[in-house]
């Protein structure tokens, strides 16, 4: 391995070797190495050393974006290209983002920021120094229950852990290629799906879109072994025979990100004759339990904690619950890869990590006798997970009380065949109330927020059910 806490290995002999494959074209691991150079030379020679922030759209040129930030030892902040301008301009200020690097929205000049081209021919040969193992390689931002995204830092060393992690549990080596078409602005697809391939050394074919076609394209010609994708891809999946059984001869197929439908895992084995292995995480900790390559699949389960996590559920009185594949409790995790704070949110902070290296999940989940972890669902209803994009109710709600006709809203995850939850938002107004109305409210969130945030379906009330404190009552909305 090249870098030991990075993730550019170049084993001996192999260099010209696939590593990237995005919209057809390859790098190969002498060129990622050329270029990535190239970029951390830059930033170096500019003395830029604070976060620069990376629009991370599916391409080769933000792989060599973020890889050449990770060698030059400069913290990158992954910016969803699909982001609303609050949104973005929330990231670029709450990371401290010096520049950005690489591509850009359009009009960057809103953003006020300078930008570090990346030339994706350019080549650069200094041998670079290895930053700190306990250094930020990425600040990720992800939603919680109120408020804006909050900023994770990520720690090289927690990278290693993970990705080394999974790759024992899943038995991943170089002789894999891992196959997935996920957005390069998470932990799913960017740390298990572009920086996992470049640390194990298995080559990576990134489909641009996760859809069945692709993926069954992408096992019939490129030999894919590895499928990643989150559970609406494999219920897609599920519902296209004939791509599925273009995965018989894979390996693994894999599952993340949000709760795998006991039917999907059903169908998937009856088409493509594999059981998936599913695993659990979260932007905070990275990935901390999977099934195992060699062990059972249970369906509903996620399996057991991977190398160096602990984990523990705790009931109300505090103390831990026994593991009997029946008692509930909420889900605290502990492990190298788990992070060590919300960035500039000491109160944030405070709640989740709850002492000792434990952070609380907001997950509650149950552990049987043999260690094997079910999650039960979220303590909180005001965290949802669409379409495998985690999404907190309380910015979709600021969001909408942005808009001149909006007076009040609540925003609630309803059960969705396809995305698992849809954001359904409940909506007092002052106008119209027709279809219009409606599309012109998801407009005005999707210019604010990311896409995916966007309310599948806007339900005009006249009023939201309170509590007597004049809480609104989701459990209600809920249940209509
Ligand atoms: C969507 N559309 C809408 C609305 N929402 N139109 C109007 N109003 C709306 N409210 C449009 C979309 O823009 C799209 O249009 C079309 O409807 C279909 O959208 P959708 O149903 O969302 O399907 P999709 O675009 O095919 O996306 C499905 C997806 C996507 C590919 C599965 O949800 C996805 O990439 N999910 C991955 C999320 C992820 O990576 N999570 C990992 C988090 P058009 O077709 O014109 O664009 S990391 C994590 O969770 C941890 C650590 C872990 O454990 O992994
Ligand atoms: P994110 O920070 O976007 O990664 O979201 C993390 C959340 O996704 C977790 O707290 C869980 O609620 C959910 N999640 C991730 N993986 C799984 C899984 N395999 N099964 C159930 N929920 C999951």
């Amino acid at each position: 391995m090249l870098l030991p806490h990075t993730v550019t290995p170049v084993p001996p002999g192999s260099d010209d070797e696939p590593a990237v494959t995005i919209g057809g074209r390859t790098l190969s691991r002498t060129d990622l190495v050329g270029a990535s150079t190239a970029v951390a030379e830059r930033l170096n020679g500019l003395g830029v050393r604070g976060p620069v922030a990376v629009f991370a759209e599916p391409t080769l040129a933000t792989v060599v974006a973020l890889v050449g930030a990770l060698r030059a030892g400069v913290p990158a902040v992954p910016v969803p290209p699909d982001s609303g301008t609050d949104e973005i301009a929330h990231v670029l200020a709450d990371s401290g983002a010096q520049a950005w690097l690489g591509a850009t929205p359009a009009d960057p000049a809103r953003f006020g920021l300078p930008t570090v081209p990346v030339r994706e021919h350019a080549r650069g040969w200094h041998a670079l120094p290895e930053p700190p193992a306990g250094a930020t390689a990425l600040i990720m931002y992800t939603s919680g229950t109120t408020g804006a995204p909050k900023g994770v830092p990520i720690r090289r060393e927690a990278i290693a852990a993970c990705i080394d992690g999974l790759a024992d549990a899943w038995a991943w080596t170089a002789n894999d290629t891992l196959v997935h078409g996920l957005p390069l602005f998470h932990v799913h697809g960017l740390i298990l799906g572009v920086l996992g391939p470049l640390r194990v050394g298995s080559p990576l074919v990134h489909t641009g879109k996760p859809t069945p076609e692709a993926y069954a394209a992408a096992a019939r010609e490129q030999g894919g072994t590895l499928f990643f994708g989150v559970p609406t891809v494999w219920s897609r999946m599920a519902r296209d025979p004939e791509s599925a059984a273009a995965l018989r001869d894979a390996r693994l197929l894999i599952s993340g990100s949000a709760p795998l439908p006991a039917p999907v895992f059903e169908r998937i084995r009856e088409l493509t004759g594999h059981e998936i292995v599913e695993r659990y995480g979260m932007t905070e900790t990275l990935i901390t339990v999977s099934a195992r390559a060699d062990g059972e699949r249970r369906p509903g389960w996620v399996g057991l904690p991977i190398g160096g996590v602990e984990s523990r559920i705790i009931v109300e009185s505090g103390g831990e619950a026994p593991h009997d594949g029946e008692s509930i409790g909420a889900l605290q995790i502990r492990g190298p890869m788990v992070g060590a704070e919300y960035l500039n949110r000491p109160d944030a902070t405070a709640e989740s990590w709850v002492g000792d290296g434990w952070f609380d999940t907001g997950d509650v989940a149950v552990i049987d006798a043999g260690g094997f972890h079910r999650i039960v669902g979220r303590a909180s209803t005001d965290l949802i997970k669409t379409g495998g994009f985690r999404v907190g109710a309380g910015e979709i709600e600021a969001a909408l009380l942005g808009h001149g006709d909006v007076r009040e809203a609540a925003v609630v995850g309803l059960p969705d065949d396809d995305l698992g939850q849809r954001v359904v938002a409940f909506v007092v107004a002052d106008g119209a109330r027709d279809d219009s109305a409606a599309s012109g409210i998801v407009a005005f969130v999707g210019e604010t927020l990311s896409k995916h945030k966007r309310p599948r379906e806007i339900r005009f009330v006249d009023d939201l059910p309170r509590n007597p404190m004049g809480k609104v009552q989701k459990k209600q909305l809920l249940a209509d």
